[in-house]
């Protein structure tokens, strides 16, 4: 990097929140899944708003581009950049207050680098729940969560990021600032901007900081692990669940088998709740806003499951700990995947109903393909949102097999579009997917997506080759 360079950034941001040195920028180049490898002039960190401002003015006028990070916990490479080594990557982590939290008018207004589960914490002790909830809490920012329209454990009930975000503040990317941090619950004075840049996964504007939605904290909480014996059980039960589990579903997770069984091998301490193996399991919680009943009701609703085959064996938390131990099962499912080898990922969603039909087909279509890989799909059933992860076989080459993933993907992505699903329900588009967007997308609506990119980003610096 040349020195006017490095001496126009720490004039923004001070000489100590410029990162050039090769060993202190390996955590901002290296994604969970290792299967990107960033390259950077520079890791950059504002500390405040006026500092993103200028950062962005500096990079338009001198079309240095830049690419946005908040936690670099995402699934698709769209945090790290990959070309030539030209951009500086713009991380958002000293961004990290609270500004306010207004319990009575159930919001909270919070910077884009506080990480996640801080948020949660903020809110729970002004005694309001913020729901979204994902197993890389301790690490993704608030930031990252709506750049990317974060999905997670909780969705059934209140939604993904952008359905819990009332305003935004956003810094464009030739520098000006967007004040958007409304608090209101209806508002119609125009275009919707606000979700524009909730789900553009950095390419179109800097989310500085935002007005989340509260909820009042549940009273009481029934977690249950269940075994199953097919999805076509697994979805009755879901359908149930919904009709009457004594309180709100809220989380309604599918796991096979074999995920269990990666799980208790790698996370440490975890263990199989249930005496006897099952092919499938389920992880349910159901809240109430009344502390009494609701385990009565849950065991009851199990009860009759179980009667009817929906269920065939059943563990309810009895405790907080024990609730741990079950959300650890479900949380630990995507690290533990990384231990087996190489693994061929598929973040897909299809009409609720469709689900059994798409496993049946996905499981027996991959496994034609390549004899002795080991499908595990897991993930959302409740939002019919299915990681349909597949690990190689035992004891073959990692590489080789890796090198199967586009055909993989191709047969599979062809179930889903079948079934009128979506080649990428949660993780977004990323640089893992750019190039299978436009086989997806009706070319009118990419034909927009690219206008809008244009107006917002005329230069094009923000997040180059990451979406479109
Ligand atoms: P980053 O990874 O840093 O960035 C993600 C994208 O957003 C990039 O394109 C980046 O350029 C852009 N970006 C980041 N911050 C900003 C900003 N302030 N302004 C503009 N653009 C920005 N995802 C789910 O949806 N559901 C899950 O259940 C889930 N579980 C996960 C579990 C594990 C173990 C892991 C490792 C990941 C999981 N993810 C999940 C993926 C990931 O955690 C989420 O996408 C998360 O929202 C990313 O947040 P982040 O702060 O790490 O963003
Ligand atoms: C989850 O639901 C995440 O745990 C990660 O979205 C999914 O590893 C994956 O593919
Ligand atoms: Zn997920």
């Amino acid at each position: 990097m040349s020195a006017p360079v490095i001496e126009a950034l720490a004039g923004i941001v001070g000489a100590r929140n410029v990162i050039t040195d090769a060993d202190a920028m390996v955590p901002f180049l290296k994604e969970p899944r290792g299967l990107f490898h960033g390259k950077a002039q520079a890791v950059v960190r504002p500390g405040s708003v006026a500092e993103v401002s200028a950062l962005m003015k500096w990079a338009s006028e001198t079309g240095v581009t830049v690419v946005p990070q908040g936690g670099n916990t995402g699934m698709v490479g769209g945090q790290v950049p990959v070309a030539e080594g030209k951009e500086i990557i713009l991380s958002l982590q000293r961004l990290d207050r609270v500004r306010s939290v207004d319990a009575a008018g159930d919001t909270m207004t919070v910077e884009a680098g506080v990480i996640l589960q801080k948020a949660q914490e903020a809110a729970e002790a002004a005694g309001r729940l913020f729901p979204l909830s994902l197993a890389s809490e301790g690490s993704c920012t608030v930031g990252g969560n709506l750049s990317s329209n974060a999905g997670g454990t909780a969705v059934i009930a209140y939604g993904n990021a952008r359905e819990l975000c009332l305003g935004l503040e956003v810094v464009l990317a030739d520098g000006r600032v967007w004040n958007g941090l409304r608090q209101l619950r209806k508002d119609n004075t125009g275009y919707d901007l606000k979700n524009l840049f909730i789900g553009s996964e950095g390419t179109l504007g800097i989310i500085t900081a935002a007005v989340l939605k509260l909820f009042p904290l549940p009273a009481a909480r029934a977690t249950a692990f269940l075994a199953v014996p097919d999805p076509d059980a697994a979805l009755a039960l879901l359908n149930k669940a919904k009709a009457s589990a004594g309180g709100t579903l809220t989380t309604f997770e599918i796991m096979p088998r074999i995920g269990l069984d990666f799980v208790v091998r790698h996370a440490s301490g975890a263990r199989d709740p249930l005496s006897e193996p099952s092919p499938w399991y389920v992880l349910m919680e159901v809240c109430a806003q009344a502390e009494t009943g609701l385990a009565d009701a849950v065991e009851a609703f199990l009860g009759e499951a179980l009667e009817e085959g929906l269920v065939t064996d059943a563990v309810l938390a009895g405790s907080l700990g024990q609730r741990a131990d079950l959300w650890k099962l479900r949380e630990m499912l995507s690290e533990v995947q990384t231990h087996e080898g190489g693994s061929i990922k598929h973040d897909v969603s299809v009409p609720l109903q469709a689900t059994p039909e798409f496993l049946k087909r996905a499981i027996a279509k991959v496994e034609e393909m390549v004899p002795g890989c080991r499908p595990v799909p897991f993930g959302h059933l409740g939002d019919g949102n299915i990681h349909f992860n597949v690990s190689q076989p035992v004891g073959a080459d990692k590489a080789a097999y890796l090198a199967g993933w586009g055909t993989m993907n191709e047969a599979v992505h062809a179930i889903v579009t079948e079934l009128k699903g979506s080649i990428s329900a949660e993780h977004g588009i990323g640089r893992l997917k750019r190039s299978l967007l436009p086989g997806v997308k009706d070319p009118v609506e990419l034909d927009l997506m690219r206008t809008v990119k244009a107006a917002l980003d005329p230069k094009g610096v923000l997040n180059p080759g990451s979406v479109l």
